[in-house]
């Protein structure tokens, strides 16, 4: 590791401390593989290496003899407890593999899925009742929870035990088998989080949908919302109309990027982001950042004047270094600040905060808190807004969260309250106090550390090109850095059960559209997943547990590229070479027959068109090159899966099948097996 090099957030130092970060300059451990270099055979009865991919990693988990197969007959047998849960993996697995998977009661015949809500199922040691037992067995699989999350949490290791393209809306011949094992399996931390910044880039419900459900097949189960920022206020408020009509209408960089103008959520939009994401288990957390991060508030309520809700001299909300304010479309931060001792600030902060708690059923209401120079607001004034603050939160009934900096000095804040902590700075440097105060006055942690869990940060110094930044991160974070620490010791001084767990961080100054945001989230966010979900090991560079790890999310690659998410297929990971029979057209004519079209799918992350081949065997003794066309990779955007094609035409019979062979830069060939009808 290079030596320790001390940066700062946007170059600024405060009273509060939270600029002066010690950034080691940690060097994108290149683990010696060439892209897919680790590829293995497609089909699972042929490979060496992990015998499944299962991220975030079981408890534990026994490798048995054979192999499930779904096929047209299987049915998603369920009790009462499971319907919705049976429901949601068939319509999952319907696209794909085609087959009516019915959902039934009553019992299970071989073939089935058996899904059951069993009190007695209950994990010993799952405090956080997300726990489940999973049996593949040839002849059926099981799965077991005490809860309906432990259930959810057991289909998503279901749907990662079954091939890669099941992700995707193709229908495909399969074969979809899953190998036979027995999982019993909890996690080690209650929160698992994934935070998007909606404030800085705005993006619709669809979007942030999308990337919820994307999260949830990692077993993530909080999505922490970050709806307001000095560049835009995304969520209608009732009484306060100009926090849309005038707050929402920019985002950063909207000055010189006219294509980037802002937006904002109806309440309805919020709910039914809220719904959607409670289907899947996930816990949404509102934030409005308070009392700093603010000009977009005052900006729209400073000339509200005429509003029945205020005193009609709004503008002594303003505590910024500007007055008036003044919109401000870069990422600059520090200059806003809502007064304390202005009744108007308390009128539109108790709307919002009711508002939002009674939108959102989970426990936490986020009040921000990061982000305060002293010099624009003293640390006196600062804790005077978060302790009221606080109050009012926890007077409507939620547990108050916020960044690290609400355990500041002079701060009140109900014991239990959360403090997320984002400082980079480890052991006892400068900066760790913030979590030790935090531990100190009765919090929580939730482990944010900026160099290893900043979805923001460059992977390597020029990638991605043109977004993501690198004040984190000045030698580039890529998977090693967001996988190879622990959340219990990073700060020294804080115990294991003072920590709640992790939460990846995806700031959006940088970011244009979801794609862009998928490809900082994937795959670091799996890493931060497994820290928060697997039990505690030695997580290094050269750990067996980071080794296991990356042979795991080489698989996702293919996942992903079959799903449609975009990712940055990183030279740390194995990506495997993956395979996907297609369904050729097939006709018959005077004693000969043709096949034709798509024979297969290649799923090859990050490996251009170009370096990939294919060999047809027609079954007949004759072998033709196939065709390989398909899109990318392109700058920030993974390439697609390929499409293999290639026309043979036999003279009499034709075969139940042909296998095709692939080769792949980097990769031993692969073969599939291709039915034909
Ligand atoms: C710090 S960490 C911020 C955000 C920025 C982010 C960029 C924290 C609580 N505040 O306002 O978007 O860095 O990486």
């Amino acid at each position: 590791m290079a030596a320790a090099t001390t940066m700062t957030r946007a170059g600024r130092r405060t009273g509060r401390g939270w600029l002066v970060v010690a950034c080691a300059a940690v060097a994108s451990t290149v683990v010696a593989m060439a892209p897919s270099a680790g590829a293995r055979p497609s089909h699972p009865s042929a490979h060496a290496g992990p015998a499944t991919s299962v991220i975030p990693k079981p408890v534990t988990q026994t490798m048995r003899h054979g192999h499930f197969a779904l096929t047209p007959h299987s049915r998603i047998v369920v009790n009462a407890g499971a319907a919705a849960i049976g429901a949601d993996l068939a319509a999952r697995l319907r696209p794909a593999t085609g087959f009516g998977l019915r959902v039934a009661s009553g019992s299970s015949r071989p073939g089935d899925i058996d899904i059951a809500l069993d009190r007695r199922a209950a994990v010993p040691g799952d405090q956080f009742a997300e726990g489940y037992r999973l049996d593949v067995r040839p002849a059926g699989v099981t799965l077991r929870a005490a809860t309906p999350h432990g259930l959810f949490n057991g289909v998503q290791t279901i749907r990662q035990l079954l091939p890669a393209a099941v992700a995707g809306a193709t229908r495909r011949p399969g074969p979809w088998t899953m190998p036979a094992t027995h999982i019993v399996d909890f996690p080690r931390y209650g929160y698992r989080g994934f935070m998007l910044d909606i404030a800085r880039h705005f993006e619709p419900p669809s979007a942030v949908k999308r990337m919820i459900d994307e999260a949830a097949q990692y077993k993530i189960n909080t999505f922490h919302l970050h709806l307001s920022d000095d560049q835009g206020f995304r969520i209608v408020i009732n009484g306060f109309p100009r926090l849309t009509s005038v707050g929402s209408q920019g985002s950063v960089g909207t000055d010189g990027r006219t294509m980037d103008p802002g937006g904002f959520w109806t309440q309805r939009d919020y709910r039914s982001v809220v719904a959607y994401a409670a289907k899947r288990f996930v816990t949404v957390v509102p934030e409005v950042d308070t009392p700093g991060h603010n000009n977009a508030i005052i900006m729209s309520e400073y000339d509200d004047t005429a509003n029945p809700l205020l005193d009609g001299h709004p503008q002594d909300i303003n505590c910024s270094r500007n007055n008036p304010p003044k919109w401000n479309f870069t990422g600059d931060v520090g200059y806003s600040a809502l007064c304390p001792e202005s009744a108007n600030t308390w009128t539109i902060l108790t709307a919002i905060i009711n508002q939002l708690s009674h939108l959102s059923p989970g426990p936490y209401y986020n009040l921000g808190g990061d982000e305060v120079p002293a010099t624009t607001l003293s640390q006196d004034r600062y804790a005077a807004l978060v302790s009221r603050e606080a109050g009012i939160v926890a007077a409507g009934g939620k547990t108050v969260m916020g960044w690290a900096e609400i355990s500041s000095p002079g701060t009140r804040v109900p014991p239990g309250s959360i403090a997320e902590y984002w400082n980079p700075a480890s052991g006892s440097a400068a900066g760790t106090e913030t979590a030790t105060d935090a531990v100190a006055k009765g919090m929580k942690l939730v482990m944010a550390p900026a160099n290893h869990a900043y979805l923001d940060q460059k992977y390597a110094p020029h990638v991605p090109a043109n977004i993501g930044l690198t004040w984190a991160c000045n030698s580039g974070c890529d998977v090693d850095q967001f996988y190879n620490w622990d959340p219990a010791s990073y700060v020294s001084g804080i115990a294991d059960d003072d920590v709640i767990g992790v939460e990846g961080a995806l700031w959006a100054e940088t970011i244009r559209n979801r794609s862009e945001a998928e490809y900082l989230a994937f795959p670091r966010l799996p890493a931060l997943a497994e820290l928060g979900w697997s039990p505690r090991v030695t997580r290094t560079a050269d750990s067996p547990a980071y080794a296991d790890f990356l042979g795991r999310l080489g698989a996702q690659g293919a996942r992903w590229q079959a799903a449609g998410t975009n990712f940055y297929p990183t030279p740390e990971v194995p990506w495997v070479l993956t395979a996907a029979a297609g369904t050729p057209r097939t006709s018959s004519d005077h004693g000969t027959s043709r096949v034709s079209g798509a024979l297969a799918t290649v799923f090859a992350p990050g490996v251009a068109v170009a370096d990939v081949s294919a060999v047809v065997h027609w079954g007949d003794g004759s072998t033709s090159a196939a065709r390989v066309t398909g899109a990318g990779p392109m700058v920030n955007r993974v390439n697609r899966g390929y499409a293999v094609r290639a026309a043979h035409t036999y003279v009499g019979r034709r075969p139940g099948h042909i296998t095709v062979t692939i080769t792949a830069a980097g990769s031993a060939p692969i073969t599939v097996g291709v039915p034909l009808r």
